[in-house]
């Protein structure tokens, strides 16, 4: 995939003005290449400090780039364990380009998505697992995800592990011995201990993986969508909830034919709300197909607001998967009398209940099995080694117990050890890296 011997360069910053950017060069020319630019020039530049200056171009005679702060971290005490230089410059994609242009005429290479990170891997500072939670970081839709990430990025998940490798490795230990032991006829038996300190590790693992977050829930946020019968105050209270006109709203039945999805974010949680088109048994035509696009959407929601302003949902059930919510709510409660209002009513016209309903969207999200501030996010590619280390594991300790030889319990622990090696490293698949990596930003 990446080369790994140039150096790169990328904006690390989001392209457009703001008062500062970011570039980022990594590799072995790094700093001689901010040597020749940089002036006033450079006797002494110490690892971990700063300098101000200005960058000259050598392309064109007396032409400053721009007045910049350039840092310097020494190979082995940087991002990517590379020598690394970060200039700051003043936020103009101008200025930036003409940088660019001036490090590529010194033979430097615009950094891949991904590729500071990668380096960062290869180069035995971070494991996989580590690269994939700096993905969290910047990506993560909720305050609890970017937090967990953060946990994990510092050896985390490996650290809560080391205990139970080694202890596989131990157990794998006295079976081998075990078996030497009786290839010379010498009777030990340590079955009993084994089982013991088994059902221990059994007992960590258990817990690492009954502590695992959803993490395509923190990573997403939560999608709702917005049900129920044409006119029923679907697009008014996309509206109301995101606190500005982003629907059409009419008291013509079938408005809203395309649905419309809008990002709100609430208690550091992003919701994404869909307003569909409402159900309507005598629809043809474009208002039959918005329908069905509606309906194709709920497989992919987290929550589903059914609404109806009658208080009669018997038309309008829903079969849904067993990590979706659905949430009755009665709409238009300005209007309604005292004999129909049920427990749920909202009012986009005075506003009513309308944090109720982001309330219970936000504690959907918490109920979603995790412990934010010690909870495991992994991705799903961890989880799976995580799940087929804990498949092995118990069929070696199943065996284990019901007397079975030491070489096939070993074979089971093996391969429970390959998981966890594959989990942070997965040295021999180079599709499942470039997954990993690709999906990162330019200038990670
Ligand atoms: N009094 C009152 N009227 C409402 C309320 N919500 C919506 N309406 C009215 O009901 C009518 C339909 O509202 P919409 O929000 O367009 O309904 P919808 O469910 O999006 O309708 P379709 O897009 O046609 O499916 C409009 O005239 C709104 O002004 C409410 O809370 N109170
Ligand atoms: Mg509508």
């Amino acid at each position: 995939m990446y080369k790994l011997d140039d150096t790169i360069f990328a904006q690390t910053t989001v392209p457009g003005r703001s008062a500062v950017s970011m570039v980022r060069l990594s590799g072995p020319e790094a700093l001689n290449v901010i040597k020749k630019l940089f002036r006033p020039s450079i006797q002494d530049f110490k690892s971990h400090t700063l300098k101000y200056g200005r960058l000259h171009s050598p392309l064109e005679k007396n032409k400053i780039l721009d007045e910049v702060i350039v840092s310097y971290f020494e190979a082995g005490r940087s991002y990517t364990n590379e020598e690394v230089i970060e200039v700051a410059t003043h936020g103009n994609p101008i200025i930036i380009n003409q940088i660019f242009e001036v490090f590529e005429s010194l033979g430097l290479r615009l950094a891949e998505p991904g590729e500071f990170t990668y380096r960062a891997f290869v180069n035995g500072r971070i494991d996989l697992t580590e690269a994939e939670a700096v993905h969290d970081i910047i990506s993560s839709k909720s305050k609890q995800g970017y937090q967990s990430a953060l946990n994990l990025v510092n050896k985390g998940l490996r650290l809560k592990l080391d205990q139970f490798y080694n202890d596989l490795l131990l157990i794998s230990a006295h079976m081998e011995a075990d078996i030497d032991f009786n290839e010379q006829n010498i009777e030990v038996d340590h079955r009993g201990e084994l089982i013991e300190q088994m059902s221990e590790s059994q007992k960590q693992l258990s817990d690492l993986l009954g502590n695992y977050i959803n993490h395509e829930l923190v990573q997403q946020g939560v999608r709702v969508l917005l049900y129920g019968p044409t006119n029923v105050g679907k697009s008014s209270l996309l509206n109301g909830l995101l606190g500005y006109n982003r629907a059409l709203v009419s008291p013509i039945e079938g408005t809203t034919r395309d649905y419309v999805s809008e990002k709100l974010y609430y208690k550091g949680l992003e919701i994404e709300l869909y307003d569909s088109a409402g159900l309507n048994s005598s629809a043809e035509g474009l208002e039959k197909l918005g329908i069905t696009e509606s309906l194709n959407l709920i497989p992919q929601m987290n929550v589903i607001l059914n609404l109806s302003d009658t208080g009669d949902f018997s038309n309008q059930k829903l079969v849904l998967g067993s990590n979706q919510k659905e949430l009755q709510i009665q709409t238009k409660s300005d209007l309604m009398t005292d004999e129909i209002r049920g427990s749920h009513c909202v009012s986009s016209m005075t506003g009513e209940n309308l944090t109720f309903i982001l309330d219970q969207i936000h504690e959907y999200f918490l109920n979603q099995n995790f412990q934010a501030d010690d909870g495991l996010m992994v991705s799903k590619r961890a989880y799976s080694h995580l799940k087929s280390c804990s498949d092995e594991f118990q069929k070696a300790f199943s065996l284990l117990k019901s007397d079975e030889s030491f070489e096939f319990i070993l074979f089971h622990l093996n391969r429970a050890r390959s998981a966890l090696n594959e989990l942070f490293y997965e040295k021999n698949d180079e599709a499942v890296r470039d997954k990993i990596f690709s999906s990162f930003c330019i200038g990670k």
